[in-house]
């Protein structure tokens, strides 16, 4: 080991603190030059498209690119901060990356600089493939942003190296550290300039889009929605209400940021198979038309037995159907060549609904209001696509800007390609709202009360056991429009104990829900839910 020893005291041998120290800088000069390239990028981004911002982009290749277990995972464990997650996890690959080419940049400088601008052409791409592009403009951002970090890196690894000296050089001169210093400090002011005034350009959309929507006002529906009964809401505590509040309406999508139009701007085109007259409309053409107005509940196919993705508004919108004939469009069963509707938003979602669906007389349509006030932005604003009876996922587009008539074969739409199924009726379900699992009611007499739902056939009966016991019939609350849920409840007399409450629910074609358990995948969960509680 005396070798070992003599060499580590060489006194022309940086020791290790100074090697560490020296990596560190080295690390920041990466680290600086990607958050300056960051920041060119994102402010490039705000004028040639937000979205094309390579957080943006990347970030949702990332979701098109994530198996969907993984997705449902990651939505189970954030809830709706999975977004926020996947861009703390964007940055911290980003930062490693930058801070590993920092070190390479001591080096080999040329090498690390056409590293940079290799991850700048990733960011490029991700942002031209997404589906939601459609020009080449959107390369631009990350480019740029790309192009101004390797030279960052080339001149701060520069000033660094000179600083350090190479192997073998005489002692350091010229500027020196103070050189590097003041240059990295430099960048980093610029770059954090950079960063706000992309935020308050940002913010000035976001206003515009909110003027855009405070501006709005709903016409009066031509078709009001029908009066519902009294007693459609039982008023039970911690039963979820018959109208969902649009604070409390649940939210599944994949926009790393809402988008925020401006009405003004909007445009819809229908076009495709079958279309004999294209449509060009904009917002104030939907405005005015004759609006149906009509409650229907939404449900996400994603949703656990008893879990939460199913909310009722009562909606405002132009009759789908009517746009589709205006279009000239007929539905399969009357010859028409296209089966499939394919509509898309402004994000790249794509959504792929039966013709026959939308046409068959049921209430689709281009929604425009939610319970008495325009869409709110996470719900679609200013137009979204509503299909009573089946899933979100293949009727429900938010923020829709085109629709196309295709077929079936010809193009699967975005969950499809994911491995979810094509077409998808919602599964007749039920829920019990309260009382709560675990919950430790007194013994005596227990309100169980729930919602249950078989939009499109409507909910002829719910019942209600205890730990396997006989089937008790639930008294269920007035019945509403066909497209919604139906209220319940039952009194339970419970004994003391632990005890397993389970519900079915009977739909009008006659169908009950079976014990037979599956998960949300492919086309939407099944099975009954059961609560279990501690009777005191
Ligand atoms: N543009 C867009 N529309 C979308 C989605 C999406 O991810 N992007 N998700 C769909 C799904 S899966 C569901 S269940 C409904 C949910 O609508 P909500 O968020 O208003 O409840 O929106 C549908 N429309
Ligand atoms: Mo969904």
């Amino acid at each position: 080991m005396k070798s070992v020893s003599t060499r580590e005291n060489r006194p022309n041998r940086p020791n290790r603190a100074a090697r560490a120290a020296s990596v560190a800088r080295a690390a920041l000069c990466g680290l600086v030059s990607g958050y300056v390239a960051l920041a060119v990028a994102e402010l490039i981004a705000v004028a040639v498209r937000p979205e094309a911002g390579p957080l943006t982009a990347v970030g949702g290749a990332v979701v098109d690119r994530t198996p969907a277990p993984v997705k449902e995972w990651a939505i189970r464990q954030f809830g709706t901060d999975d977004k926020l997650v996947l861009r703390l996890g964007i940055l911290a690959v980003l930062a490693l990356f930058a801070a590993l080419v920092g070190v390479l940049a001591q080096r080999r400088r040329r090498a690390a600089s056409l590293a940079v601008l290799a991850f700048g052409l990733v960011g490029a791409l991700a942002a031209t493939e997404r589906p939601d592009s459609d020009s080449a403009l959107d390369a631009v951002p990350s480019l740029c942003g790309a192009l101004v970090g390797a030279g960052a890196l080339y001149v701060l690894s520069g000033l660094l190296a000179y600083e350090a000296g190479r192997p073998g050089d005489p002692a350091p001169r010229g500027p020196g550290r103070r050189g590097f210093l003041l240059a990295a400090g430099a960048v980093t002011a610029a770059a954090t300039g950079l960063g706000f005034l992309s935020r308050r350009l940002n913010d000035t959309t976001a206003a515009d889009a909110a003027a855009s929507r405070a501006a709005v006002r709903l016409p009066a529906p031509a078709s009001p929605a029908p009066a519902l009964p009294r007693g459609v809401d039982l008023k039970v505590p911690d039963l979820s209400p018959f109208t969902t509040r649009n604070e409390r309406f649940y939210r599944v999508d994949t926009a790393l940021t809402v988008p925020r139009l401006d009405a003004a701007r909007w445009r819809l085109r229908v076009h495709g198979e079958g279309v004999t007259t294209p449509l060009d409309l904009d917002f104030q053409n939907l405005l005015g038309r004759a609006l149906i107005e009509r409650d229907i509940t939404l449900t996400c196919v994603s949703n656990e037995v008893g879990g939460p993705y199913v909310s009722s508004a009562r909606w405002l919108g132009v009759p789908l159907r009517e746009l589709l004939e205006e279009a000239g469009v007929r539905p399969p069963s009357r010859g028409g060549p296209a089966d499939q509707l394919v509509a898309r938003s402004v994000d790249g979602m794509t959504i792929g609904t039966p013709v026959e669906a939308v046409m068959d007389g049921r209430d689709a349509m281009l929604a425009v209001g939610m319970n008495g006030t325009p869409l709110p932005f996470a719900h679609g604003f200013p137009v979204r696509m509503l299909v009573p009876g089946l899933y979100g996922y293949v009727s429900a587009c938010k923020w829709i800007r085109d629709i196309e008539l295709t077929t079936f074969d010809a193009y699967d739409a975005y969950w499809v390609r994911r491995g979810w199924a094509a077409e998808a009726p919602i599964r007749t379900q039920s829920r019990i709202d309260t009382p709560r699992p675990f919950a430790r009611p007194k013994a005596g007499r227990v309100t169980v009360a729930g919602v249950a739902w078989a939009q499109h056939r409507g909910i002829e009966r719910v019942e209600v056991r205890v730990d396997d016991g006989a089937w008790q019939d639930a008294d269920l609350a007035a019945e509403g429009p066909l497209d919604t849920w139906r209220q319940w409840s039952w009194q339970w007399p419970a004994t003391s104990g632990g005890h397993t409450l389970q519900v079915r629910a009977t739909d009008h074609t006659g169908h009950t829900q079976t014990a037979h358990r599956t998960g949300p995948a492919p086309a939407g969960a099944d099975g009954r839910h059961t609560v279990v509680v501690n009777v005191a």
